[in-house]
């Protein structure tokens, strides 16, 4: 594995199945992708985001059938509510991959005719439990009172196929050996713990195709098989970056890559596809962040289950950025996080319309009293209370180390900081024009570089503070946030609050 580059930032979410709607637990990954891509961008890198729809497989062949539609009219229709979700939300992705795409076939039987010439795929009968929700096999030791899948906890189904395989069993050494030497390849360390734990239970060989049903990439060297839709899904990664059609795209990508996924899919992704890319012959991927589940009332959110919330209703009645927020803030990036409106909102209202919105109105409105409508620029040190380079630089790190929750709370802090600073300093009392300009423009400015650094959580809240205080968002950030460039200037009317307090609906 090479060294994560420092120009490029290539991420990846899951490709989602087709076989229901964006839920609020899909919209979580998009979110948490979205606000990585936005930050790598603002910091000055090459970034591609990619997302899609994973088409293929029983699963979706069942439903199509339950709509009385070909998979093809089935997928075609719902891969549509994806993208038209995910640009309702203002998901800023590069690329959207759909696994129907003649690209994508071509990559797949590329890559996996590599790892067939390379020896590690065969041919074999298989007789197995399976579960359709999952599109996975399942030993009978995972299985949960014996009979039910651990994840769907639905009973699972017994296939007999003739099937290739994937010799997952050859690379037992080379996973353990790559998981000692590179061990901050999966994040965070207890996700990394799992799959090393499935490792060391030992790996068998998986079956890699189906001929059972027919909707599938084909095998290219026996048309009577298709794959089995896992090993179609996961090389999506490669046929968006030119694997095989563009050397050079491949190589700026691959293997900087960050793959965000969700625990229940860890050991596709930190199992399979590692052992995967090492039987073609390229470098495993450099990351992959693992993050937990958002669940309601305790309970998983999710299209097979039926507990589902829909992220565009909640957009329209409270706002993207509420959303974005809260999902960000609450749910540490790694564990399972609860989703209620009433804790959306509560912690709306602490942070953004009173920690945030408070203190950005009070300045406003002293500006207009005070200082004849015209911001001040500010002083060229910050007063002692913001601890300011020690917080932005902590903002920075937490940005830097894929954690939002950690980044969003410093930005409190600070704002905290100033806003007890308002209270000691009371300009409100004074009427020297040079001492309110003082104070005002010390908060401004924080409330500047704040608002920079809340753009990849919050793009259009953050950008509405900005352009009243009459900033470029168009920056690299990178040179942005030394305390002592806001030159003031900027013509302020008095006007309602930017972001008043949200009521349960
Ligand atoms: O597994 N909380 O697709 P999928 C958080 N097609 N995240 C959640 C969630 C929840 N309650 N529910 C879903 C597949 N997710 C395969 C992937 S990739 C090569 C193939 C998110 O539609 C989370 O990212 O079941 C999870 O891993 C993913 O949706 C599963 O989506």
């Amino acid at each position: 594995m090479s060294e994560t580059s420092p120009d490029s930032f290539y991420i990846t979410t899951p490709i989602y199945y087709v076989n229901g709607t964006p839920h609020v637990g899909t919209a979580y990954t998009m979110v948490v992708a979205d606000t990585l891509a936005r930050w790598n961008r603002l910091w000055g890198r090459d970034t591609f985001f990619l997302t899609g729809t994973d088409e293929h497989g029983l699963k979706v062949s069942q439903v199509a059938q339950d709509n009385n539609m070909t998979p093809k009219q089935w997928v075609d229709l719902m891969s549509t509510r994806f993208i038209d979700a995910w640009k309702d939300l203002g998901i800023s992705y590069d690329r959207f991959i759909r696994t129907t795409e003649p690209e994508h076939y071509r990559t797949v039987q590329s890559f996996l005719s590599k790892i067939y010439e390379n020896g590690f795929i065969y041919k074999d009968l298989y007789t197995g439990l399976y579960c359709v929700a999952c599109e996975a096999y399942y030993n009978e030791s995972e299985l949960v009172q014996g009979v039910n899948c651990p994840v769907h906890l639905r009973p699972v189904t017994e296939m007999v196929e003739e099937n290739y395989f994937f010799r997952l069993s050859a690379f037992q050494d080379p996973l353990k050996k790559w998981y000692e030497d590179f061990p901050e390849a999966v994040t965070p360390s207890t996700r990394r713990n799992e799959a090393l734990g499935f490792i060391l239970q030992g790996l068998e060989d998986i079956s890699i195709t189906r001929t059972s049903i027919d909707w599938g990439v084909p095998v290219p060297w026996d048309n009577e098989h298709v794959f089995y839709v896992w090993y179609d899904a996961l090389i999506n990664y490669l046929t968006a970056i030119g694997y095989d059609s563009d050397q050079g795209v491949f190589d700026k990508y691959w293997p900087h890559v960050h793959h965000l996924l969700g625990k229940d899919i860890l050991r596709f992704h930190c199992v399979w596809w590692p052992a995967m890319c090492m039987a073609a012959g390229i470098d495993p991927p450099n990351k992959l962040i693992v993050h937990g589940w958002l669940l309601v009332g305790g309970e998983k959110i999710s299209k097979s289950s039926g507990i589902t919330v829909d992220p565009l209703e909640i957009a329209n009645e409270y706002g993207i950025d509420a959303m974005r927020y809260y999902l960000l803030k609450e749910t540490h990036l790694g564990s399972d996080g609860d989703f209620s409106i009433e804790g959306m909102v509560s912690t709306y209202n602490s942070d953004i319309a009173n920690n945030l919105g408070n203190l950005l109105q009070r300045c406003l409105a002293l500006v207009v009293s005070k200082l004849d409508g015209v911001t001040p620029a500010c002083p060229l040190q910050p007063p002692e209370v913001f601890k300011f380079d020690q917080r932005v630089d902590q903002t920075i790190r937490f940005w830097e180390s894929f954690q939002p929750t950690g980044a969003l709370e410093t930005l409190m802090e600070l704002l905290r900081g100033a806003n007890i600073y308002l209270e000691q300093k009371e300009p409100w009392k004074s009427s020297e024009n040079e001492y309110v300009g003082n104070v005002i423009g010390a908060v401004l400015e924080l409330l500047r570089v704040v608002s920079l650094l809340l753009l990849p959580a919050m793009p259009e809240s953050s950008k509405k503070v900005l352009s009243r205080l009459g900033v470029d968002t168009t920056v690299n950030l990178r040179e942005e946030l030394t305390f002592g460039r806001y030159k003031g200037g900027a013509v302020i009317e008095r006007s309602a609050p930017l972001f008043p307090r949200l009521e349960v609906e």
